[in-house]
């Protein structure tokens, strides 16, 4: 079975074949190669969906088959890159542990081979957005990226071990990519032609060593769910979408021309990775926490009353920022900062909407303000678009304010 290993983790060898196989990837002009599969992702926009001939972004997001669309996406690439001797499966970016530098592998200018005089330039780094004649950018959030907070008190950690105590699949969905997309965020910034943007994130070659670390988690949460008695490859909230095959993999030729990702393009063929796909990670763990601990940190914070905003998102055309705060007070005028996430989004992108709420804890900040769940307080909600424009708070539903019980974990 192919390994996907955290990205620090590869060995001279394995580097220096992901190094070559990206070059000879993003050489490659076929339908396999570099552009045509960025271009599956989003633009140009190959799915006529509802109906031709408006074509969009053919990516699922906001919808419950985010995480297998992603999968068998990664998949295509780890295959592309294989065909041009990859030794490995696709690292991942594990940018849940919280650290001031950034895997070598892409963040490096460039790459000296140990057979070449000189140094080329790292193909992970940056890569082209031939149809745009542009090439990706970054702006990197370091201080978001490394957390200040650090560790068990960071906002990655938070949002991902909350999605992973989910134990019904869309609510899980609905945590996971949410999260995801501050990562999106954080990489791309205020670039345009970067993974901060729906219509360009897949042509930055980040985009696979963060979806690979996204797609372990999902993995992690389907081990979770196996510990826990119940089916990791379960999907009751979304039976009818777990059924109709994805598009572009579903098109076969000229578009896809992999046989495997086109016979498993149903996502519910693709809830059991390691049988269909032959891959698997190195560990399976968050913070150096397996599965059984990570359960037992679940279960901790079950044991608290939580009180939480949620949110019923839907697609906005644009990628935008979030912040929120909890006002009280005379007239609501005492506002304090309570949270932030992002929406991944662009005006080719399918629209969607979620049938349940994100929720965001905000135990502290009650807390904090001295506030109880059923004292007058409000919710106070700013989005701002990629591009720095201020959109209409209205432009999504006014939050709610949801109260947890504790439950007693044994
Ligand atoms: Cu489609 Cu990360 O979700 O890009």
């Amino acid at each position: 079975r192919l390994v996907r290993k955290n990205a620090w983790a590869l060995s001279p060898n394995e580097l220096r074949s992901m190094m070559w196989a990206m070059r000879l990837l993003q050489e490659d002009s076929s339908p396999n190669g570099f552009q045509a599969l960025a271009s599956f992702h989003a633009l140009p926009p190959l799915c006529p969906y509802p109906e031709a001939p408006v074509r969009y972004a053919c990516c699922v997001h906001g919808m419950p088959t985010f995480p297998q669309w992603h999968r068998l996406y990664l998949v295509q690439f780890e295959d592309a890159l294989r065909r041009h001797s990859a030794l490995v499966g696709i690292p991942y970016w594990d940018s849940v542990e919280p650290s001031g530098v950034h895997p070598f592998l892409f963040t490096n200018k460039t790459y000296q081979d140990p057979v070449h005089k000189f140094p080329w330039n790292n193909p992970w780094e940056s890569a082209a957005i031939t149809f745009a004649g542009k090439r990706t950018a970054r702006d990197f959030q370091n201080d978001r990226l490394a957390d200040s907070d650090g560790g068990l008190g960071g906002w990655q950690w938070k949002q991902f071990v909350f999605a992973l105590e989910q134990e019904d699949y869309c609510d899980f969905e609905v945590q996971f990519e949410i999260a995801h997309n501050a990562i999106h965020a954080w990489v791309g910034g205020s670039e345009e032609y970067s993974m901060g943007h729906l219509h360009y994130a897949s042509f930055d070659p980040v985009f696979l060593l963060h979806h690979s670390s996204m797609d372990r988690i999902y993995a992690m949460w389907q081990e979770l769910q196996r510990y826990r008695g119940l089916d990791p490859n379960e999907a009751n909230c979304a039976l009818q979408l777990v059924r109709e095959p994805l598009k572009p993999f579903s098109f076969g030729s000229p578009y896809n021309l992999n046989p495997v990702t086109h016979q498993y393009s149903r996502p519910e063929d693709v809830f059991d990775y390691k049988a269909r796909f032959n891959y698997q990670y190195d560990t399976l763990e968050l913070l150096g926490m397996d599965v059984p601990r990570l359960q037992g940190y679940i279960n901790k914070q079950k044991e608290k009353p939580r009180v939480f905003a949620g949110f019923l998102l839907h697609s906005l055309g644009t990628s935008a920022h979030v912040t929120f705060s909890v006002c009280s007070g005379e007239e609501y005028q005492e506002c304090t900062l309570a949270g932030d996430f992002n929406v991944l989004g662009g005006s080719a992108e399918m629209p969607w909407r979620f049938d349940r709420l994100y929720r965001y804890e905000i135990t502290d900040v009650l807390k904090t303000k001295g506030l109880k769940v059923d004292d007058m307080f409000q919710i106070k909600v700013v989005i701002t678009a990629q591009n720095g424009t201020v959109l209409d708070s209205n432009s999504l539903p006014q939050p709610t304010v949801i109260f947890m019980p504790k439950i007693q974990t044994c």
